[in-house]
């Protein structure tokens, strides 16, 4: 096991592998940006490093800002978190080259499947199902109407350095298709400096939903389950349950056997993400997210298995503590994302002073955040100020405890996207489990 680790993140991730690392008996380093100056959660560490000014460019972007930090402070490994430096291959390889282990895949593994239409080759290869679509990436125009015409319009393009829903273009006709192609591949070129471009049929408000895997370094990869992921406005989650109320056991287990036969392909060694689009009973791979990710709490809600804990684990070169045939799956759980954004203002960030916080509690309730009455929400990051997770013994009783907890939950000063979640547990739809990526659009007037 690692003697000490830095945390290369903020807020509540980095509350979240501060405690896990603690639970470990490893050492931590926090590094904190000038923005984040003097925040309780750093108190949890047992050292902390100024890595720059307020802007994440300068500190939590900064590769040399963070190995610097890391080699002063004279640790084994780092722990990216999720956003920020999470992905980046880059990243990665300087860590290895500066004889630090980064907690996640190698950096040969993020670039295999960082890349979107070579991904879907290694799936396509290992009987991993894929929509419709190009065999890697599109020439030109050309091989893009006539790959359309095989299998029908709607066809969507995206580009193979995208993910997350940036650098899509949908095309209906021939016409459009030729259009979307050169407009996406100009985009793909200005926001990723990679113009390749592929091409599948669209499908019309799929549900998400997505299986953690999570490998260690001897070669064994398990699954533990599904994230049900529908609820989203604009690419952004604002809910996600566990076990999906669209999946049968059937499509689970061909799911999670899929998933881990594309991590043993890209010899995955970490916790990660493998996403699917779901129509009716099929099910259809899109992307890898090599990370840990925000909704990871209700995978360990219902399994019982710390993902924190086991990522440093499986970096350190230990075994996965759990084989596949003890993974055990109990009740329900549902998280929700509280942003500090103004749902009345097209989800404009809304910083600013927490004048008063009361947080809920009691059975099956669990919040991961950093904030509390007091704190004030600095305007240079992500809005995610914290997730409330809720656990029982089936759906309907999560979701009473959900909308309970929702009703006690305080926090004044600044404007958050709990009323919207109190609306949507409450919808007749959303509690009858049937939506899918287009609910927020059907029912809500944002
Ligand atoms: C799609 C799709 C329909 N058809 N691919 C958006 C995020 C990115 N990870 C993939 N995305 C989609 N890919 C095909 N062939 C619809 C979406 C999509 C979506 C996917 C997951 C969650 C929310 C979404 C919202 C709109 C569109």
């Amino acid at each position: 096991m690692f003697q000490r680790i830095l945390v290369a993140n903020r807020g509540e991730i980095a509350l979240r592998i501060l405690r896990a690392a603690t639970e470990l008996g490893v050492e931590t380093v926090a590094v904190y940006s000038m923005g984040d100056e003097g925040a309780p959660y750093l108190d949890l560490a047992d050292e902390t490093i100024c890595i720059g000014p307020a802007a994440s460019g300068a500190s939590y972007l900064s590769i040399p800002s963070i190995i610097s930090a890391a080699e002063v402070a004279d640790v084994d490994a780092i722990h990216p978190g999720y956003g920020f430096l999470s992905e980046n291959a880059a990243f990665a390889e300087t860590c290895r080259e500066s004889n630090i282990e980064f907690i996640g895949p190698s950096h040969e593994t993020m670039r295999l499947l960082g890349d979107k239409a070579n991904a879907r080759k290694l799936a396509q290869a290992h009987k991993v199902p894929i929509v419709p679509g190009s065999d890697g990436l599109l020439k030109d125009e050309k091989e893009a109407v006539k790959i359309a015409e095989e299998f029908g319009y709607p066809v969507l393009i995206k580009a193979t350095a995208g993910g997350g829903g940036r650098g899509m273009r949908v095309a209906h006709n021939d016409m459009s298709l030729v259009n979307a192609f050169h407009q996406a591949r100009a985009e793909a070129q200005s926001a990723f400096g990679d113009a390749g471009v592929y091409v599948e049929k669209y499908l019309d408000n799929p549900r998400h939903v997505e299986i953690q895997i999570i490998g260690d370094s001897h070669g064994s990869v398990i699954h533990l389950g599904e994230r049900e992921c529908s609820v989203q406005r604009r690419h952004q989650k604002l809910l996600e349950e566990t076990p999906s109320p669209a999946l049968t056991r059937d499509m689970r287990k061909k799911m999670g056997q899929a998933a881990i036969r594309l991590a043993k392909a890209a010899k995955y060694v970490g916790a990660g993400t493998v996403e699917f689009l779901v129509e009716g009973k099929h099910f259809y791979f899109i992307e890898v997210n090599a990370r840990i990710q925000v909704e990871h709490p209700i995978t360990e809600m219902v399994t019982s298995i710390d993902l924190l804990k086991e990522q440093i684990r499986v970096a350190s070169g230990e075994k996965l503590s759990i084989e596949q045939n003890r993974v055990r799956w109990h009740g329900h759980s549902i998280e929700v994302r509280i942003n500090a954004e103004d749902p009345n203002k097209d989800f404009a960030p809304s910083p600013g002073t927490i004048s008063r916080y009361i947080a809920p509690g009691g059975p099956g309730i669990r919040i991961d955040t950093h904030i509390f009455g007091g704190y004030r929400v600095p305007p240079h990051y992500d809005s995610l100020i914290a997730k409330l997770i809720v656990h029982g013994p089936d759906r309907q009783a999560a979701i009473r405890t959900l909308e309970r907890a929702l009703d006690e939950y305080v926090i004044e000063g600044i404007k958050t996207t709990i009323p919207l979640l109190r609306e949507i547990v409450r919808n007749s739809y959303f509690v009858k489990g049937d939506y899918n990526t287009g609910f927020i659009d059907e029912f809500f007037q944002l």
